[in-house]
């Protein structure tokens, strides 16, 4: 019995911690390469990039202007702006860019998330998948 229950209690113990974070990434809602980002993560990026587009400021040269030169069919109308989105999840403030970009206008509207992974040109980009 008193085996049972130590058990029982080391079971949900481990199945608690290596269950975190699974859970903890269970809401997201579109993957760029193997990073699947919540809508959370997507504000939080499109916020500091629009934030900075509107006081004309920039970190590494971003946000910066998406010509999109790809020819994705965006939800809203142009001018585009690119930023990136951290597979670390936090936001950007300058450094390594990553491969993954929110889009948005110049009204602040999110238009889509693209990546450079998956591009049969490095420099090229796709678009990110519904989760
Ligand atoms: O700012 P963007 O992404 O439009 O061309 C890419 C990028 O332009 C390339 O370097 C430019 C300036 O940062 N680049 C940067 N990170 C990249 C990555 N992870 C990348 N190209 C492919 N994969």
């Amino acid at each position: 019995m008193q085996f049972t229950k130590v058990a029982a209690a080391t079971f949900f113990f481990f199945s608690s911690i290596y269950a975190a974070p699974l859970q903890t990434r269970a809401s997201c809602i579109e993957t760029c390469g193997s990073t699947c980002y919540w809508q959370s993560d997507i504000d939080a990026a499109l916020n500091q990039g629009y934030s900075l587009l509107q006081s004309g400021e920039t970190d590494n040269n971003y946000p910066h202007q998406y010509r999109d030169d790809e020819g994705f069919d965006f939800p809203v109308s142009g001018p585009y702006y690119e930023y990136p989105i951290l597979s670390s999840y936090k936001v950007y403030t300058g450094g390594s860019p990553g491969a993954d970009r929110v889009i948005f206008n110049s009204d602040g509207d999110f238009a889509g998330l693209i990546t450079h992974t998956g591009s049969s040109n490095y420099d090229g980009f796709v678009q990110c998948n519904a989760a």
